[in-house]
């Protein structure tokens, strides 16, 4: 009886010890900043919430075009109401090896732009022959997401915005690729808040519903694209859907939510295969799905990134020296939401084409 005392006594030690070590490890996983452990990759700026990144080569320099989260957020709810920016500010990188990147002073305000009344959502820029061309989406009077384009002479800004958005442009996350030939096309959509359900028929339709509540079965909402002209400032072509396929030739659809699109497409090409990349939104992992051509169709191929910490994941790839690259962010500096921060990882392409899908946690 005295042995069995004894045991249960350094039972208890033990299991007491065991959870104040664990309650220790989680602290410092989830208290921000100093949670280095839980994060592969250590954010490039702390100081300003920098997201959604749209990373460019410039001139042998990395350009970072992002949104500028700000704590002034409304309340949180599922058409993105606490995301609220209000302008831009450029991040530049000399090298990609640099662990900190430089953010530029305010590039855009959404006082400069006439047409434009509140969210400045995830932007992205080109450039050609001499001109930087910056693209937004923002809501105008009315309430309804557009995308405006605004010009510069040098890629941090100040930038000059066009009176109007670009005609017929609706919804968010606007992407410029740039195809070996000089064509350039816009990339765009994003679902629930960023309204692309509502476009399904070509025209506005405040009532358009989201598939997933009503139509499961039904092919999902699709991104779309359209070829820019010469200029750079408006599309010179009607906007078509993307549509992207299952590996039997289906089309993805809305309840598939694993796999479906959302929001944030990305096109990058690798030796001659078109890359569109996207973020699957509610259940927030990063995949993608390759063609042949800019237009597609594409064919679901995988998972490029999982879960980050945060609710949105949104990227951008570019090849910097023969490595590939994966811009991203997390929540790591404010554990909040909308409050999110800049970060960068290597991305690694296997001998067929495929992918290595990246966890930026350490689980
Ligand atoms: O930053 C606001 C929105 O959150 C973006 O436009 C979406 O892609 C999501 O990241």
């Amino acid at each position: 009886m005295k042995i069995k005392y004894t045991t249960l006594i350094m039972a208890l030690i033990v299991i007491t010890s065991c959870k104040a070590q664990q309650q220790t490890n989680n602290t410092t996983e989830t208290s921000g900043i100093e949670g280095h452990s839980k994060f592969k990759n250590q954010p490039l700026v702390s100081d300003t919430y920098i997201a959604d990144p749209s990373a460019h080569l410039f001139d042998g320099k990395i350009y970072i075009y992002g949104s500028h989260d700000i704590e002034e957020g409304g309340i949180p709810d599922d058409s993105g109401n606490h995301f609220d920016m209000i302008d831009y500010q450029v991040v530049s990188m000399d090298k990609i090896t640099d662990k900190k990147a430089t953010v530029h002073a305010v590039a855009l305000t959404v006082d400069d732009v006439p047409w434009a009344t509140k969210k400045f959502w995830a932007p992205d820029a080109a450039y050609k022959n001499g001109t930087y061309y910056f693209y937004f989406p923002a809501k105008d009077k009315d309430d309804i997401f557009r995308i405006g384009v605004a010009t510069s002479t040098s890629p941090i800004g100040p930038f000059n915005p066009q009176p109007k958005p670009m005609q017929g442009s609706y919804s968010i996350d606007p992407s410029i690729f740039i195809d070996d030939d000089g064509s350039a096309y816009m990339y765009f959509g994003g679902i629930w808040g960023g309204q692309l359900q509502r476009w399904e028929t070509g025209e506005y339709d405040p009532n358009g519903s989201l598939r997933d509540l009503g139509k499961p079965n039904a092919p999902a909402v699709l991104p779309r694209i359209a070829k820019l002209t010469d200029d750079m400032l408006e599309f010179n072509e009607p906007i078509k859907s993307i549509e992207i396929f299952d590996e039997k030739g289906v089309l993805l659809l809305t309840k598939d939510l694993d796999r479906r699109f959302f929001e944030a497409p990305w096109i990058h090409k690798r030796n001659g295969i078109y890359y569109l990349s996207y973020s699957t939104g509610d259940t927030h992992y990063l995949v993608y799905a390759t063609a042949d051509n800019p237009y597609g169709p594409f064919t679901y191929k995988g998972i490029l990134n999982y879960p980050v910490q945060g609710w949105t994941n949104h990227h951008s790839i570019i090849e910097i020296d023969q490595k590939w690259y994966l811009f991203y962010h997390d929540t790591q500096v404010s554990n909040q939401t909308h409050l999110r921060n800049l970060k960068v990882t290597e991305l690694i392409h296997n001998e067929d084409n495929s992918i290595v899908p990246i966890n930026t946690l350490n689980n």
